[in-house]
């Protein structure tokens, strides 16, 4: 089978208003830690003397074990290093406000002690233990959020769950035995034993119907009506939207997002995966992720005996060092009011507060068009006595407001500085895309208009930023956009796709802008470096130049002339059309 990854939430869950604000916790803490914990631990990515490829905790998927051979694994659970005072005081020392730990996951092993079913940690391992009670115990010490992760679908253990037909025919299989004799009655157990929970993390709705993911929700909320609901229980009727594992999106997306990612590529333990993200990557994705109104929950996979691997607890302790003196840019923080991002840095908000976040020393007149609000006082987070001088002024050409600091004096301190600029009323921003300082441009999906030449579109931009559904040659998206430096312009087009899946390309697009067509076929020409493309390679085809002989307000519109829909580039979460991500405008050499 071809690797595919199953992290795609179908349709982006949709807000609906409530009498009190059940979010409100969840949007103060931005940061959560993710643990991933069962019994994949023990093999640990290696089976019968050889290293399975993909994530750990699929272990018994990929290679197809019957549960007869995988569930002999609980014998061998005996976790002597397990300290859930160490783990909750992790997370605090990290700077997050809430945990997510794995209850029960696809391999249908119950983390806690159950009465559903004996295939649980107390009753099936020689520990005898409940490590979800002595976390239960430590989050309420210590003030930590506790959330549960379930896996609602997938089941390989349960006859009745999804995705086990090694075991199990799946002409026999009945989802709603499996819904009422364990789902429901586990999840009973899980919101009355131990204390008020603070989400149920749901996770890979694939085979459920809407009737199974509404009755799901009806019963979490039942039980523990401020429980929150994960956007993967399915069919848009999570509390908030989740994008895919480790996504980044372009820009800054609308409603309440979570991003969940790992420290390596795995998420339950895996001996051999030693590719940690940097601190400084992880601190920069966090600022990425808030300032484009998404949450990050980054995860942990303790090893068999329960120990946390110390590239993750060094990580966790940079993120909090960081947090200690930038974390009111980050807790409780709106996104940016711009919704692009600027190759600098990131911005976040809070009231009257703008947080300039700077990813690299900036230059000592650093400036920033587009801010119409007055600013009164500008300093470095980590020495707020020390004032910047600043002047705010006007494109004469275009009436575009520039803000203009003084940095002179700024320590930059890696991997990001924050300062602090204040102002005397809420932030508001041009609303166009705006040339910055850099002189580059570019163009995000979010920021486009979708049109069609047809009667109706088919194509739509995607919650999390990329286009979904790009099927015909009749729609298209356009922008408006201000070019403050005319000039010659190299066009890059930016497609993307998930790492483990085929990338549709080879599409004719064609650019008109500024009295040019430029035409071109998708073609893999470089890989942007940045954090996205780690997981979702930010593919560039060059299309030529566009010359602008005003500064002013200009309309590019970009459509397919002919598409390349390859059967095999549809997987279970992509349509095979064209993902796309933006399109770059950068003064010629
Ligand atoms: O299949 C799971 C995977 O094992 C892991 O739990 C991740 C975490 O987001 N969720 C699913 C894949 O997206």
């Amino acid at each position: 089978m071809r690797a595919v990854d199953i992290s795609a939430v179908k349709r982006p869950t949709r807000r609906r208003a409530t009498g009190r604000d059940e979010l409100a916790w969840w949007r103060e803490a931005r940061f959560g830690l993710f643990i991933h914990w069962g019994l994949y631990a023990i093999p640990a990515g290696v089976w019968r003397g050889q290293r399975v490829p993909y994530i750990g905790e699929w272990l018994m998927f990929r290679e197809k074990i019957p549960v007869a051979t995988y569930a002999p694994l609980a014998a061998k659970f005996h976790p002597r290093h397990w300290d859930a005072a160490a783990i909750v005081r992790l997370a605090r020392e990290a700077g997050m406000g809430y945990l997510v730990v794995t209850t029960k996951h696809h391999d249908g092993f119950a983390m806690y002690r159950s009465t559903v079913s004996p295939y649980n940690v107390v009753d099936a391992t020689p520990w005898h233990h409940d490590p979800i009670a002595d976390l239960a115990r430590e989050c309420r010490r210590q003030g930590i959020r506790l959330c549960f992760y379930y896996s609602q679908d997938l089941d390989w253990h349960h006859p009745d769950g999804a995705w086990n037909t090694w075991d199990y025919a799946k002409e026999k299989k009945n989802p709603d035995r499996y819904l009422r004799e364990k789902v429901l009655p586990q999840l009973t157990e899980l919101l009355t034993r131990y204390g008020p929970v603070g989400m149920v993390w749901f996770d890979t709705p694939l085979t459920l119907t809407r009737d199974q993911s509404a009755s799901i929700r009806r019963h979490v909320k039942r039980l523990q009506p401020h429980c929150l609901v994960s956007g993967r229980i399915g069919h848009g009727l999570g509390d908030y939207s989740l994008p895919r594992d480790n996504f980044l999106p372009p820009g800054r997306l609308e409603g309440d997002w979570e991003t969940c990612a790992t420290l390596n590529h795995t998420w339950g333990f895996k001996k051999h995966d030693h590719e940690w993200k940097s601190a400084a990557n992880l601190i920069t994705t966090l600022v990425d992720l808030t300032s484009k109104g998404s949450n990050y929950l980054l995860n942990i996979g303790p090893d068999a005996d329960g120990r946390v691997p110390a590239p993750s607890v060094q990580r966790l302790r940079a993120i909090g060092a960081w947090l200690r003196v930038n974390g009111t840019a980050i807790h409780g923080a709106a996104p940016s009011p711009f919704r692009y991002e600027f190759p600098w840095g990131r911005i976040t908000t809070k009231g009257r507060t703008l947080y300039f976040h700077f990813f690299a020393k900036p230059p000592r007149l650093f400036r920033l068009h587009g801010l119409k609000t007055r600013v009164t006082s500008v300093a470095a987070l980590a020495a707020p006595r020390k004032k910047f001088l600043f002047r705010q002024t006007t494109a004469v050409a275009t009436g575009t407001p520039i803000l203009a600091l003084d940095l002179t004096g700024l320590r930059f301190s890696a991997p990001v500085t924050v300062v602090a600029v204040q102002l005397a009323g809420p932030p508001t921003v041009e609303a166009l895309t705006l040339q910055q300082p850099d002189r580059a441009i570019t163009l995000i999906g979010p920021l486009a208009r979708v049109g069609t030449d047809a009667k109706a579109a088919t194509l739509r931009m995607g919650g999390n930023g990329l286009t979904e559904n790009w099927r015909t040659t009749s729609d298209w998206l356009q922008w408006r956009f201000t070019v403050l430096q005319p000039g010659t312009y190299d066009v890059t087009v930016v497609t993307t796709h998930q790492h483990l899946e085929p990338w549709s390309g080879g599409h004719t697009l064609r650019v008109d802008c500024a009295d040019r067509t430029l035409r071109r076929k998708t073609t893999r020409e470089a890989i942007l470096p940045g954090l996205r493309s780690a997981y979702f390679p930010q593919i560039a085809t060059r299309f030529g130049r566009l010359v602008f002989d005003r500064a002013g307000t200009f309309t590019l519109r970009l459509q397919a002339t002919r598409l390349n829909l390859a059967k095999k580039n549809k997987t279970l979460f992509s349509d095979g059309g064209i993902q796309f991500s933006e399109i770059r405008l950068v003064p010629s050499r």
